[in-house]
């Protein structure tokens, strides 16, 4: 899933495709690098950003969907907690609807996804994007995301959303101190046990910082490892802001993941 932030206030690339000629350009390049979703956002929820309304979301999002629409083949998500927002994305051509509030920021949001028939992503969040950051706690992150997953699957499923259409996602910096993005990483099978398939978005976030020393800009080959550890512990999708790296990496390690069960085979096989 490759990353349009469409906004002046993006933690990583704020302001850069706030231009619709820019935005649709580095979304035809998210293309050609071979993303299978293009997300597109209207609203940043970076640490202690302010909300945007619908309005504002849909003035910069709905012309660089149109435009993307006739210009690539790739399916396009829209990246928004706003049913009016998404009602409207849909209806110009997104077929993927990613809600970081996981249903919680509008009541009408589930009947929006359900009858369009999109697909949704439910991403876990402590608390919203002004204070999230303040000194978040659990008890046993793990099971507390996953819990709050089966939850929001539940009740989306409640509200009419194919289950078959739905993605989890555990929320990589929403509400998590460095300690609880690493455990979620390394137990992320645990998420992937729910049963649906899993997004993990750690592209250039905070947590690489701290670990690396290094900024937005230079995160990437610590984005790369992140991407094949969730990967190797069960993520379907990677949100990233890098497809074509990400890409490479993840033919790394699917090629390596194939390896090991010709390996296993072999051995059964007295090989
Ligand atoms: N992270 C961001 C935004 N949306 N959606 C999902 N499903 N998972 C994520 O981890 C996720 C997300 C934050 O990253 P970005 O879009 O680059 O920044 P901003 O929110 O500042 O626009």
């Amino acid at each position: 899933m490759g990353v349009l932030n469409v906004t002046p206030d993006s933690f990583s690339d704020g302001g850069r495709f706030l231009d619709p000629d820019a935005a649709v350009a580095h979304g035809e390049l998210l293309a050609g690098e071979g993303a299978d979703l293009i997300d597109v956002g209207g609203e940043s929820t970076r640490p202690g950003s302010d909300p945007v309304g619908p309005q504002e979301q849909l003035r910069r999002v709905l012309p660089v969907l149109e435009a993307l629409c006739e210009r690539v083949e790739t399916p396009l998500s829209i990246d928004t907690s706003k049913a009016s927002v998404a009602l409207a994305a849909l209806e110009a051509g997104a077929s993927f609807v990613n809600d970081v509030s996981a249903l919680r920021g509008d009541p009408a949001m589930a009947a929006v996804v359900a009858e369009a028939g999109a697909d949704l992503c439910l991403m876990h969040m402590r608390g919203e994007p002004k204070t999230m950051q303040e000194d978040p706690r659990y008890e046993d992150v793990v099971s507390e995301v996953k819990a709050f997953l089966e939850g929001r699957l539940a009740v989306a499923v409640g509200e009419g959303v194919a289950e078959e259409r739905i993605w989890l996602d555990p929320g990589i910096g929403f509400g998590k101190a460095l300690e609880h993005n690493l455990e979620l990483i390394g137990r992320l099978g645990e998420i992937a046990a729910i049963g649906r398939p899993v997004v993990v978005g750690a592209s250039r976030k905070r947590f690489l910082g701290a670990l690396t020393g290094r900024p937005e800009a230079q995160r990437l080959a610590a984005g790369l490892a992140a991407a094949v550890l969730a990967f190797e512990r069960g993520a379907s999708m990677l949100r990233v802001h890098e497809v074509g790296p990400t890409r490479d990496a993840l033919a790394v390690a699917a090629g390596a993941t194939l390896g090991k069960r010709a390996d296993l085979q072999g051995q059964r096989q007295g090989q």
